[in-house]
Protein backbone atom coordinates (compact mmCIF):
# COMPACT_ATOMS: atom_id res chain seq x y z
CA UNK A 1 0.00 0.00 0.00
CA UNK A 2 1.08 3.58 -1.04
CA UNK A 3 1.60 6.14 1.86
CA UNK A 4 0.33 9.14 1.95
CA UNK A 5 0.53 11.68 4.52
CA UNK A 6 -2.76 11.68 6.07
CA UNK A 7 -4.44 13.47 9.04
CA UNK A 8 -5.02 16.92 10.39
CA UNK A 9 -1.37 17.94 10.14
CA UNK A 10 -0.84 17.51 6.61
CA UNK A 11 -3.97 19.81 6.17
CA UNK A 12 -2.84 22.12 8.67
CA UNK A 13 0.53 22.34 6.84
CA UNK A 14 -0.81 22.29 3.16
CA UNK A 15 -3.50 25.60 4.83
CA UNK A 16 0.13 27.27 5.71
CA UNK A 17 2.13 26.46 2.49
CA UNK A 18 -0.64 27.88 0.53
CA UNK A 19 -1.19 31.17 2.49
CA UNK A 20 2.62 32.02 2.01
CA UNK A 21 2.03 31.88 -1.33
CA UNK A 22 -1.60 33.49 -1.70
CA UNK A 23 0.30 36.63 0.17
CA UNK A 24 3.16 38.41 1.29
CA UNK A 25 1.72 39.70 4.98
CA UNK A 26 2.89 37.53 7.85
CA UNK A 27 2.25 33.99 8.17
CA UNK A 28 0.27 33.45 11.16
CA UNK A 29 -2.50 36.03 10.33
CA UNK A 30 -2.71 34.40 6.57
CA UNK A 31 -3.32 30.76 8.28
CA UNK A 32 -5.77 31.74 10.75
CA UNK A 33 -7.54 33.38 7.57
CA UNK A 34 -7.02 30.41 5.63
CA UNK A 35 -8.34 28.13 8.79
CA UNK A 36 -11.20 29.97 9.09
CA UNK A 37 -12.41 30.48 5.57
CA UNK A 38 -12.02 26.54 5.19
CA UNK A 39 -13.35 25.72 8.80
CA UNK A 40 -14.11 22.04 7.15
CA UNK A 41 -10.50 21.16 6.13
CA UNK A 42 -9.98 20.08 10.12
CA UNK A 43 -12.18 17.42 9.49
CA UNK A 44 -10.44 16.20 6.21
CA UNK A 45 -8.96 12.89 6.44
CA UNK A 46 -7.18 13.19 2.91
CA UNK A 47 -6.09 16.31 1.25
CA UNK A 48 -4.27 16.93 -2.36
CA UNK A 49 -4.22 20.28 -3.62
CA UNK A 50 -1.33 19.48 -6.11
CA UNK A 51 0.72 22.35 -4.89
CA UNK A 52 4.21 20.97 -4.07
CA UNK A 53 3.52 18.17 -7.04
CA UNK A 54 1.88 15.20 -7.85
CA UNK A 55 1.53 13.22 -4.30
CA UNK A 56 1.06 9.47 -4.72
CA UNK A 57 -0.74 9.85 -7.66
CA UNK A 58 0.19 8.15 -10.98
CA UNK A 59 -1.33 8.01 -14.82
CA UNK A 60 -4.00 5.11 -14.91
CA UNK A 61 -2.91 3.21 -17.84
CA UNK A 62 -1.09 4.92 -20.90
CA UNK A 63 -2.34 8.44 -19.16
CA UNK A 64 0.72 10.72 -17.77
CA UNK A 65 0.16 13.26 -15.11
CA UNK A 66 1.85 16.27 -14.42
CA UNK A 67 1.71 19.73 -12.05
CA UNK A 68 -0.06 22.38 -14.25
CA UNK A 69 -1.10 26.41 -13.71
CA UNK A 70 -4.31 26.03 -14.76
CA UNK A 71 -5.92 25.21 -11.59
CA UNK A 72 -8.99 25.27 -9.79
CA UNK A 73 -7.32 27.13 -6.38
CA UNK A 74 -4.14 27.77 -5.40
CA UNK A 75 -1.04 27.73 -8.40
CA UNK A 76 -1.08 24.28 -9.29
CA UNK A 77 -3.46 21.78 -10.57
CA UNK A 78 -2.82 17.85 -11.88
CA UNK A 79 -3.08 17.51 -15.48
CA UNK A 80 -4.12 14.57 -17.33
CA UNK A 81 -2.40 13.59 -21.24
CA UNK A 82 -1.76 11.24 -23.06
CA UNK A 83 -5.27 9.36 -22.63
CA UNK A 84 -5.57 6.42 -25.15
CA UNK A 85 -8.99 5.49 -23.95
CA UNK A 86 -11.60 7.06 -21.53
CA UNK A 87 -10.54 5.32 -18.44
CA UNK A 88 -7.07 6.57 -18.31
CA UNK A 89 -7.05 9.33 -15.77
CA UNK A 90 -5.08 9.77 -12.35
CA UNK A 91 -5.29 7.64 -9.59
CA UNK A 92 -4.33 6.80 -6.36
CA UNK A 93 -4.11 3.97 -3.86
CA UNK A 94 -5.66 4.59 -0.69
CA UNK A 95 -3.75 3.21 2.56
CA UNK A 96 -5.13 1.34 5.13
CA UNK A 97 -6.56 3.62 7.28
CA UNK A 98 -9.43 3.91 5.22
CA UNK A 99 -11.77 0.77 5.98
CA UNK A 100 -13.50 -1.11 3.39
CA UNK A 101 -17.32 -1.60 5.03
CA UNK A 102 -17.23 2.29 6.37
CA UNK A 103 -18.31 5.47 3.98
CA UNK A 104 -16.35 8.65 3.57
CA UNK A 105 -17.11 12.24 2.18
CA UNK A 106 -15.17 12.32 -1.45
CA UNK A 107 -14.37 15.25 -3.54
CA UNK A 108 -12.37 16.45 -6.78
CA UNK A 109 -12.76 18.85 -9.17
CA UNK A 110 -12.12 18.74 -12.74
CA UNK A 111 -11.90 20.49 -15.78
CA UNK A 112 -11.22 19.75 -19.66
CA UNK A 113 -10.71 22.41 -22.44
CA UNK A 114 -10.40 20.09 -25.36
CA UNK A 115 -14.20 18.72 -25.57
CA UNK A 116 -16.44 20.43 -27.57
CA UNK A 117 -19.84 21.66 -25.59
CA UNK A 118 -19.03 19.58 -22.33
CA UNK A 119 -17.08 16.14 -20.81
CA UNK A 120 -18.73 13.81 -18.42
CA UNK A 121 -16.49 13.22 -15.53
CA UNK A 122 -16.36 9.85 -13.37
CA UNK A 123 -15.22 10.30 -10.11
CA UNK A 124 -14.45 5.99 -9.80
CA UNK A 125 -13.19 3.86 -6.77
CA UNK A 126 -11.16 0.56 -7.79
CA UNK A 127 -10.58 -2.32 -5.53
CA UNK A 128 -10.27 -6.24 -5.45
CA UNK A 129 -12.52 -8.58 -4.01
CA UNK A 130 -10.96 -11.41 -1.62
CA UNK A 131 -10.23 -13.29 -5.20
CA UNK A 132 -8.18 -10.42 -6.45
CA UNK A 133 -10.89 -9.99 -8.98
CA UNK A 134 -11.41 -6.06 -9.81
CA UNK A 135 -14.62 -3.68 -9.14
CA UNK A 136 -15.17 -0.70 -10.52
CA UNK A 137 -17.95 1.89 -8.76
CA UNK A 138 -18.76 5.20 -9.16
CA UNK A 139 -18.45 7.55 -5.99
CA UNK A 140 -19.77 10.53 -8.58
CA UNK A 141 -20.69 11.69 -12.16
CA UNK A 142 -21.06 14.67 -13.52
CA UNK A 143 -21.28 16.99 -17.06
CA UNK A 144 -18.83 19.70 -17.20
CA UNK A 145 -18.97 23.15 -19.49
CA UNK A 146 -16.28 23.29 -22.12
CA UNK A 147 -13.41 25.15 -19.78
CA UNK A 148 -15.07 25.48 -16.38
CA UNK A 149 -14.51 23.51 -13.20
CA UNK A 150 -16.90 21.41 -11.64
CA UNK A 151 -17.41 19.09 -8.25
CA UNK A 152 -17.46 15.29 -8.12
CA UNK A 153 -18.61 14.80 -4.87
CA UNK A 154 -20.29 12.35 -2.81
CA UNK A 155 -20.93 12.91 0.76
CA UNK A 156 -21.98 9.53 1.98
CA UNK A 157 -19.84 6.91 -0.20
CA UNK A 158 -19.31 2.96 1.69
CA UNK A 159 -16.06 1.61 0.80
CA UNK A 160 -17.29 -1.96 -0.38
CA UNK A 161 -17.15 -4.04 2.72
CA UNK A 162 -14.11 -6.64 1.91
CA UNK A 163 -12.55 -4.71 -0.56
CA UNK A 164 -8.97 -4.87 -0.54
CA UNK A 165 -6.14 -2.35 -2.51
CA UNK A 166 -8.30 0.39 -3.03
CA UNK A 167 -7.97 3.08 -5.66
CA UNK A 168 -9.69 6.33 -6.00
CA UNK A 169 -9.30 7.88 -9.38
CA UNK A 170 -10.80 10.18 -12.49
CA UNK A 171 -11.92 9.35 -16.03
CA UNK A 172 -14.20 10.11 -18.71
CA UNK A 173 -17.10 8.48 -19.92
CA UNK A 174 -15.95 8.87 -23.35
CA UNK A 175 -12.82 9.79 -25.64
CA UNK A 176 -9.51 10.64 -24.71
CA UNK A 177 -9.21 14.57 -24.15
CA UNK A 178 -7.09 16.25 -21.51
CA UNK A 179 -8.23 17.29 -18.25
CA UNK A 180 -7.27 18.94 -15.00
CA UNK A 181 -8.29 17.60 -11.87
CA UNK A 182 -7.96 19.80 -8.22
CA UNK A 183 -8.10 19.55 -4.87
CA UNK A 184 -8.93 15.93 -3.94
CA UNK A 185 -11.17 15.78 -0.49
CA UNK A 186 -11.46 12.28 1.50
CA UNK A 187 -13.79 13.27 4.77
CA UNK A 188 -15.73 11.79 7.22
CA UNK A 189 -18.85 10.85 5.65
CA UNK A 190 -21.53 13.77 6.21
CA UNK A 191 -18.85 16.05 5.10
CA UNK A 192 -19.88 19.20 3.23
CA UNK A 193 -16.43 19.63 1.22
CA UNK A 194 -16.72 22.96 -0.86
CA UNK A 195 -15.56 22.99 -4.63
CA UNK A 196 -16.64 24.03 -7.69
CA UNK A 197 -20.08 25.46 -8.80
CA UNK A 198 -21.49 26.80 -12.14
CA UNK A 199 -19.88 24.12 -14.57
CA UNK A 200 -22.00 21.43 -14.57
CA UNK A 201 -24.29 21.08 -17.41
CA UNK A 202 -26.39 17.72 -16.33
CA UNK A 203 -28.50 16.29 -18.48
CA UNK A 204 -32.20 17.18 -17.29
CA UNK A 205 -30.28 20.29 -15.14
CA UNK A 206 -31.83 22.94 -17.84
CA UNK A 207 -31.27 26.01 -15.22
CA UNK A 208 -27.87 24.46 -13.93
CA UNK A 209 -28.36 24.35 -11.01
CA UNK A 210 -27.21 21.16 -10.02
CA UNK A 211 -30.76 20.05 -8.99
CA UNK A 212 -33.26 18.34 -11.02
CA UNK A 213 -36.60 19.86 -10.14
CA UNK A 214 -39.68 21.95 -11.12
CA UNK A 215 -37.91 24.92 -12.56
CA UNK A 216 -36.48 22.46 -15.08
CA UNK A 217 -39.45 20.87 -15.99
CA UNK A 218 -40.77 24.59 -16.94
CA UNK A 219 -37.60 25.62 -19.00
CA UNK A 220 -37.94 22.60 -20.70
CA UNK A 221 -41.54 22.89 -21.62
CA UNK A 222 -40.67 26.59 -23.10
CA UNK A 223 -37.81 25.46 -25.30
CA UNK A 224 -40.42 23.09 -26.89
CA UNK A 225 -41.93 26.00 -27.99
CA UNK A 226 -38.47 27.91 -29.06
CA UNK A 227 -38.82 30.20 -25.90
CA UNK A 228 -35.18 29.12 -24.58
CA UNK A 229 -32.23 30.89 -26.38
CA UNK A 230 -29.64 29.41 -24.49
CA UNK A 231 -27.73 26.81 -26.08
CA UNK A 232 -26.29 25.23 -22.72
CA UNK A 233 -29.39 25.26 -21.49
CA UNK A 234 -31.12 23.08 -24.68
CA UNK A 235 -27.78 21.00 -24.32
CA UNK A 236 -29.03 19.72 -20.83
CA UNK A 237 -32.37 19.92 -21.72
CA UNK A 238 -31.44 16.72 -24.06
CA UNK A 239 -32.16 14.78 -21.23
CA UNK A 240 -31.06 11.18 -23.13
CA UNK A 241 -28.22 12.77 -24.93
CA UNK A 242 -29.53 11.63 -28.51
CA UNK A 243 -27.92 14.71 -29.57
CA UNK A 244 -31.40 17.21 -30.05
CA UNK A 245 -33.87 18.15 -27.95
CA UNK A 246 -37.33 16.50 -28.20
CA UNK A 247 -40.45 16.34 -26.91
CA UNK A 248 -39.47 12.76 -25.62
CA UNK A 249 -36.71 14.73 -23.45
CA UNK A 250 -39.42 16.81 -21.64
CA UNK A 251 -41.34 14.04 -20.73
CA UNK A 252 -37.97 12.05 -19.50
CA UNK A 253 -37.34 15.05 -17.18
CA UNK A 254 -41.17 15.57 -15.98
CA UNK A 255 -40.64 11.94 -14.95
CA UNK A 256 -37.33 12.04 -13.50
CA UNK A 257 -38.85 15.06 -11.20
CA UNK A 258 -41.89 12.73 -10.54
CA UNK A 259 -39.83 10.05 -9.08
CA UNK A 260 -41.22 7.59 -11.94
CA UNK A 261 -37.56 7.41 -13.33
CA UNK A 262 -34.49 7.72 -11.15
CA UNK A 263 -31.81 8.40 -13.93
CA UNK A 264 -32.09 9.14 -18.12
CA UNK A 265 -31.89 6.43 -20.78
CA UNK A 266 -28.25 6.98 -22.64
CA UNK A 267 -29.20 7.45 -26.31
CA UNK A 268 -25.88 8.76 -27.53
CA UNK A 269 -25.51 8.21 -31.09
CA UNK A 270 -22.58 5.33 -31.78
CA UNK A 271 -19.47 6.82 -32.50
CA UNK A 272 -17.51 5.24 -35.33
CA UNK A 273 -15.93 1.74 -34.18
CA UNK A 274 -12.28 2.05 -34.28
CA UNK A 275 -10.49 0.14 -37.57
CA UNK A 276 -9.52 -3.70 -36.28
CA UNK A 277 -5.94 -4.28 -36.77
CA UNK A 278 -5.61 -6.34 -40.37
CA UNK A 279 -3.92 -9.46 -39.45
CA UNK A 280 -0.84 -10.27 -41.45
CA UNK A 281 -0.44 -12.98 -44.14
CA UNK A 282 2.45 -14.43 -42.66
CA UNK A 283 2.31 -17.79 -43.15
CA UNK A 284 1.31 -19.75 -39.77
CA UNK A 285 1.29 -23.56 -39.34
CA UNK A 286 -1.91 -23.57 -36.63
CA UNK A 287 -0.75 -26.36 -35.22
CA UNK A 288 3.27 -25.70 -34.48
CA UNK A 289 5.12 -29.17 -33.48
CA UNK A 290 8.69 -29.16 -32.19
CA UNK A 291 11.63 -28.75 -34.77
CA UNK A 292 14.88 -29.08 -33.56
CA UNK A 293 17.24 -26.71 -35.94
CA UNK A 294 19.48 -27.96 -38.68
CA UNK A 295 22.26 -29.25 -36.77
CA UNK A 296 24.50 -26.75 -38.95
CA UNK A 297 22.95 -23.99 -37.47
CA UNK A 298 24.90 -24.77 -33.83
CA UNK A 299 28.21 -23.76 -36.25
CA UNK A 300 29.76 -20.61 -36.76
CA UNK A 301 27.83 -18.07 -39.72
CA UNK A 302 29.65 -16.50 -42.47
CA UNK A 303 27.14 -14.00 -41.90
CA UNK A 304 27.73 -13.51 -38.18
CA UNK A 305 26.54 -10.74 -35.83
CA UNK A 306 28.17 -9.00 -33.13
CA UNK A 307 27.40 -9.77 -29.56
CA UNK A 308 28.15 -6.76 -27.37
CA UNK A 309 28.81 -6.66 -23.76
CA UNK A 310 27.39 -3.93 -22.29
CA UNK A 311 27.66 -2.21 -18.89
CA UNK A 312 24.66 -0.43 -17.12
CA UNK A 313 23.18 1.56 -14.08
CA UNK A 314 20.58 0.13 -13.07
CA UNK A 315 17.68 0.35 -9.99
CA UNK A 316 20.16 -1.96 -8.47
CA UNK A 317 23.41 -0.35 -9.36
CA UNK A 318 26.21 -1.37 -12.03
CA UNK A 319 25.11 -4.72 -14.21
CA UNK A 320 25.40 -6.25 -17.35
CA UNK A 321 23.80 -7.83 -20.34
CA UNK A 322 24.65 -8.76 -24.13
CA UNK A 323 23.13 -7.45 -27.09
CA UNK A 324 23.16 -9.77 -29.88
CA UNK A 325 23.38 -6.67 -33.61
CA UNK A 326 22.11 -9.03 -36.15
CA UNK A 327 24.40 -9.11 -39.77
CA UNK A 328 24.98 -5.86 -41.60
CA UNK A 329 22.80 -3.87 -38.32
CA UNK A 330 22.30 -0.53 -39.63
CA UNK A 331 21.46 1.89 -36.82
CA UNK A 332 19.25 3.60 -40.01
CA UNK A 333 16.66 1.23 -39.54
CA UNK A 334 14.21 0.27 -36.81
CA UNK A 335 14.69 -3.11 -35.45
CA UNK A 336 12.47 -5.46 -33.54
CA UNK A 337 13.52 -6.39 -30.23
CA UNK A 338 13.34 -9.62 -28.04
CA UNK A 339 14.54 -10.36 -24.61
CA UNK A 340 15.39 -13.49 -24.13
CA UNK A 341 16.69 -14.58 -19.84
CA UNK A 342 18.79 -17.21 -18.65
CA UNK A 343 17.59 -19.71 -15.85
CA UNK A 344 18.35 -20.02 -11.66
CA UNK A 345 22.20 -20.05 -11.23
CA UNK A 346 23.08 -18.90 -14.76
CA UNK A 347 23.53 -15.50 -15.99
CA UNK A 348 23.66 -13.04 -18.59
CA UNK A 349 26.33 -14.57 -20.54
CA UNK A 350 24.88 -18.24 -20.63
CA UNK A 351 22.44 -17.74 -23.98
CA UNK A 352 25.59 -16.59 -26.28
CA UNK A 353 28.10 -19.19 -24.86
CA UNK A 354 29.17 -22.54 -26.08
CA UNK A 355 26.84 -24.24 -23.65
CA UNK A 356 23.38 -22.42 -25.87
CA UNK A 357 25.36 -21.13 -29.09
CA UNK A 358 22.01 -19.04 -29.36
CA UNK A 359 24.00 -16.83 -31.73
CA UNK A 360 24.83 -19.14 -34.16
CA UNK A 361 21.38 -20.21 -34.64
CA UNK A 362 20.07 -16.41 -34.79
CA UNK A 363 22.64 -15.78 -37.60
CA UNK A 364 21.61 -18.70 -39.60
CA UNK A 365 18.01 -18.43 -39.36
CA UNK A 366 18.40 -14.68 -40.33
CA UNK A 367 20.94 -15.51 -43.33
CA UNK A 368 18.45 -18.12 -44.46
CA UNK A 369 15.75 -15.77 -44.53
CA UNK A 370 13.45 -17.58 -41.51
CA UNK A 371 13.77 -14.66 -39.60
CA UNK A 372 13.86 -10.60 -39.91
CA UNK A 373 16.99 -9.12 -38.63
CA UNK A 374 16.32 -8.42 -35.33
CA UNK A 375 18.19 -7.12 -31.59
CA UNK A 376 18.54 -9.82 -28.90
CA UNK A 377 19.11 -9.02 -25.60
CA UNK A 378 20.27 -11.30 -23.03
CA UNK A 379 20.13 -9.35 -19.33
CA UNK A 380 20.25 -10.54 -16.05
CA UNK A 381 17.63 -10.99 -12.97
CA UNK A 382 20.92 -11.72 -10.65
CA UNK A 383 20.24 -8.48 -8.80
CA UNK A 384 16.64 -7.65 -9.23
CA UNK A 385 15.27 -11.85 -8.30
CA UNK A 386 13.16 -13.30 -11.29
CA UNK A 387 9.95 -12.39 -9.87
CA UNK A 388 10.32 -8.90 -9.72
CA UNK A 389 13.01 -8.36 -12.72
CA UNK A 390 10.41 -6.54 -14.43
CA UNK A 391 11.26 -3.71 -12.23
CA UNK A 392 14.66 -3.40 -13.10
CA UNK A 393 13.64 -3.96 -16.95
CA UNK A 394 11.11 -1.19 -17.04
CA UNK A 395 12.86 1.50 -15.34
CA UNK A 396 16.70 0.37 -16.49
CA UNK A 397 17.11 -2.51 -19.38
CA UNK A 398 14.41 -0.98 -21.65
CA UNK A 399 15.49 2.79 -21.57
CA UNK A 400 19.45 2.04 -21.59
CA UNK A 401 19.38 -0.69 -24.81
CA UNK A 402 16.35 1.15 -26.71
CA UNK A 403 18.47 4.37 -26.22
CA UNK A 404 21.39 3.40 -27.36
CA UNK A 405 20.33 0.72 -30.44
CA UNK A 406 17.77 1.74 -33.18
CA UNK A 407 14.46 -0.05 -32.27
CA UNK A 408 10.87 0.82 -32.59
CA UNK A 409 10.92 3.01 -29.77
CA UNK A 410 10.79 7.03 -30.96
CA UNK A 411 12.68 7.95 -27.62
CA UNK A 412 12.81 6.27 -24.35
CA UNK A 413 9.54 8.12 -22.82
CA UNK A 414 7.06 5.85 -21.04
CA UNK A 415 4.83 6.94 -23.71
CA UNK A 416 7.02 5.97 -26.67
CA UNK A 417 8.22 2.67 -24.76
CA UNK A 418 4.41 1.88 -24.88
CA UNK A 419 3.80 2.77 -28.15
CA UNK A 420 6.67 0.94 -29.82
CA UNK A 421 5.18 -2.54 -28.08
CA UNK A 422 3.93 -4.71 -30.29
CA UNK A 423 7.93 -4.55 -31.96
CA UNK A 424 8.77 -6.16 -28.28
CA UNK A 425 9.33 -9.21 -27.08
CA UNK A 426 10.09 -10.95 -23.71
CA UNK A 427 11.15 -14.80 -23.15
CA UNK A 428 13.29 -17.00 -20.79
CA UNK A 429 13.80 -19.85 -19.88
CA UNK A 430 12.96 -21.85 -16.15
CA UNK A 431 13.23 -19.14 -13.60
CA UNK A 432 13.54 -16.99 -16.98
CA UNK A 433 10.42 -18.35 -17.60
CA UNK A 434 9.16 -17.29 -14.20
CA UNK A 435 10.60 -13.78 -15.30
CA UNK A 436 8.31 -13.88 -18.37
CA UNK A 437 5.19 -14.24 -16.76
CA UNK A 438 6.00 -11.52 -13.95
CA UNK A 439 6.79 -9.39 -16.97
CA UNK A 440 3.56 -9.95 -19.05
CA UNK A 441 1.79 -9.49 -14.79
CA UNK A 442 3.25 -6.49 -14.63
CA UNK A 443 4.81 -5.17 -17.59
CA UNK A 444 2.39 -5.79 -20.06
CA UNK A 445 2.40 -2.04 -21.82
CA UNK A 446 5.72 -2.39 -22.69
CA UNK A 447 5.69 -5.45 -23.67
CA UNK A 448 3.63 -7.42 -26.73
CA UNK A 449 5.05 -11.05 -27.32
CA UNK A 450 5.87 -13.52 -24.23
CA UNK A 451 8.02 -16.28 -24.63
CA UNK A 452 7.97 -18.84 -21.48
CA UNK A 453 10.18 -21.53 -21.93
CA UNK A 454 9.58 -24.23 -19.30
CA UNK A 455 8.99 -22.44 -16.49
CA UNK A 456 5.17 -21.62 -14.87
CA UNK A 457 3.75 -18.65 -13.66
CA UNK A 458 4.08 -18.57 -9.93
CA UNK A 459 1.57 -15.25 -9.42
CA UNK A 460 -1.12 -17.56 -11.14
CA UNK A 461 -3.12 -16.29 -14.09
CA UNK A 462 -5.42 -13.67 -12.14
CA UNK A 463 -2.72 -11.32 -11.98
CA UNK A 464 -1.99 -11.68 -15.67
CA UNK A 465 -5.84 -11.13 -16.34
CA UNK A 466 -6.06 -8.38 -13.99
CA UNK A 467 -3.23 -6.67 -16.32
CA UNK A 468 -4.88 -7.04 -19.31
CA UNK A 469 -8.35 -5.75 -17.93
CA UNK A 470 -6.36 -2.83 -16.52
CA UNK A 471 -4.78 -2.49 -19.70
CA UNK A 472 -8.22 -2.48 -21.96
CA UNK A 473 -6.07 -4.97 -24.26
CA UNK A 474 -8.22 -6.55 -27.24
CA UNK A 475 -6.90 -9.94 -27.99
CA UNK A 476 -4.55 -8.79 -30.65
CA UNK A 477 -2.79 -6.95 -28.07
CA UNK A 478 -0.53 -9.51 -26.77
CA UNK A 479 0.86 -12.89 -27.61
CA UNK A 480 2.03 -15.83 -25.64
CA UNK A 481 3.76 -18.43 -27.07
CA UNK A 482 4.63 -21.03 -24.70
CA UNK A 483 6.82 -24.16 -24.91
CA UNK A 484 8.37 -26.95 -22.65
CA UNK A 485 8.97 -30.38 -23.15
CA UNK A 486 7.11 -33.48 -21.57
CA UNK A 487 9.90 -34.78 -19.83
CA UNK A 488 10.84 -30.88 -18.36
CA UNK A 489 10.07 -30.68 -14.50
CA UNK A 490 7.90 -27.46 -15.22
CA UNK A 491 5.79 -29.50 -17.61
CA UNK A 492 3.07 -30.62 -14.99
CA UNK A 493 3.40 -27.23 -14.09
CA UNK A 494 2.77 -25.54 -16.77
CA UNK A 495 -0.27 -27.88 -18.00
CA UNK A 496 -3.09 -26.70 -16.00
CA UNK A 497 -2.13 -23.19 -15.78
CA UNK A 498 -1.76 -23.42 -20.19
CA UNK A 499 -5.28 -24.96 -19.94
CA UNK A 500 -6.48 -22.38 -17.44
CA UNK A 501 -5.49 -19.79 -20.14
CA UNK A 502 -7.00 -21.92 -22.93
CA UNK A 503 -10.14 -21.52 -21.16
CA UNK A 504 -9.87 -18.07 -20.83
CA UNK A 505 -11.70 -17.39 -24.42
CA UNK A 506 -12.43 -14.11 -22.90
CA UNK A 507 -8.80 -13.22 -23.15
CA UNK A 508 -7.23 -15.72 -25.31
CA UNK A 509 -7.64 -17.81 -28.59
CA UNK A 510 -5.61 -21.27 -28.86
CA UNK A 511 -3.76 -21.69 -32.06
CA UNK A 512 0.12 -21.27 -33.16
CA UNK A 513 -1.47 -18.77 -35.92
CA UNK A 514 -1.20 -15.52 -34.16
CA UNK A 515 -3.25 -13.94 -37.34
CA UNK A 516 -6.70 -15.63 -36.09
CA UNK A 517 -5.54 -16.33 -31.97
CA UNK A 518 -2.90 -15.43 -29.26
CA UNK A 519 -2.26 -18.35 -27.08
CA UNK A 520 -0.44 -21.30 -27.80
CA UNK A 521 1.85 -23.98 -25.51
CA UNK A 522 4.75 -26.18 -28.02
CA UNK A 523 5.33 -29.43 -26.16
CA UNK A 524 8.40 -31.15 -27.20
CA UNK A 525 8.19 -35.10 -26.67
CA UNK A 526 10.72 -36.37 -24.26
CA UNK A 527 12.53 -33.33 -23.47
CA UNK A 528 14.06 -32.49 -20.15
CA UNK A 529 14.88 -29.12 -18.41
CA UNK A 530 17.84 -27.95 -20.77
CA UNK A 531 18.77 -25.34 -22.72
CA UNK A 532 20.00 -27.96 -25.31
CA UNK A 533 16.49 -28.80 -25.97
CA UNK A 534 15.29 -25.04 -24.82
CA UNK A 535 17.46 -23.08 -27.60
CA UNK A 536 14.92 -25.35 -30.25
CA UNK A 537 12.15 -23.82 -28.57
CA UNK A 538 13.74 -20.39 -29.67
CA UNK A 539 14.22 -21.61 -33.10
CA UNK A 540 10.52 -22.55 -33.79
CA UNK A 541 8.62 -19.87 -31.52
CA UNK A 542 10.95 -16.61 -32.57
CA UNK A 543 9.54 -16.43 -36.44
CA UNK A 544 5.97 -16.44 -34.99
CA UNK A 545 6.42 -13.09 -33.44
CA UNK A 546 6.43 -9.52 -34.76
CA UNK A 547 3.73 -9.85 -37.44
CA UNK A 548 0.91 -8.98 -35.58
CA UNK A 549 -0.96 -5.22 -34.61
CA UNK A 550 1.78 -3.13 -35.89
C1 LIG B 1 9.17 -24.56 -12.98
C2 LIG B 1 9.97 -25.63 -12.76
C3 LIG B 1 11.31 -25.43 -12.40
C4 LIG B 1 9.69 -23.28 -12.84
C5 LIG B 1 11.00 -23.07 -12.48
C6 LIG B 1 11.80 -24.15 -12.26
C7 LIG B 1 9.22 -20.97 -12.91
C8 LIG B 1 13.18 -23.85 -11.88
C9 LIG B 1 14.03 -24.78 -11.47
C10 LIG B 1 15.41 -24.44 -11.11
O1 LIG B 1 15.81 -23.27 -11.19
O2 LIG B 1 16.11 -25.35 -10.72
O3 LIG B 1 7.86 -24.69 -13.32
O4 LIG B 1 8.80 -22.27 -13.08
Amino acid sequence: MKKFIAGVSAVLMTAMSTAVYATEKNVITDNADIMSADAADSGYLFYENYENGTGSWTGRGDAEIANDSASFEGRNSLKVTNRNSSWNGAIIELDDSFKAGSAYSFSVNAMTDKCETAEKFHFTMQYNDADGEAHYEKISTSRAVKGKWIQLANQNFTIPSGAEDVCIYVETAAGKNDFYIDDAVIAVKGTHVSGAIGGTANEGDVDRDGVIDAFDVVLARKAITGNLADDMALFCADADNSGKYEVNDLVLIQEFVNGEINEFPDNTPEPEPEPEPEPSDFNYDPALSYREAPSGYLNPCSQAGTVVKETYNGIHGSNTLNVYLPYGYDENKKYNIFYLMHGGGENENTIFSDDVKLDHILDHMIMNGELEPLIVVTPTFNKSGADKFYEEFRKSVVPFVEGKYSTYAASTSEADLRASRMHRAYGGFSMGGLSTWCVADHAMDLVGYFMPLSGDNWEGMRTLTNQIDSLGYKKTDYYIFAATGDEDIAYNNMVPQMNDLKSKTNYFTYTSDFSKGNLYFLVAPGKTHWWGFVRHYVYDALPYFFHENQ
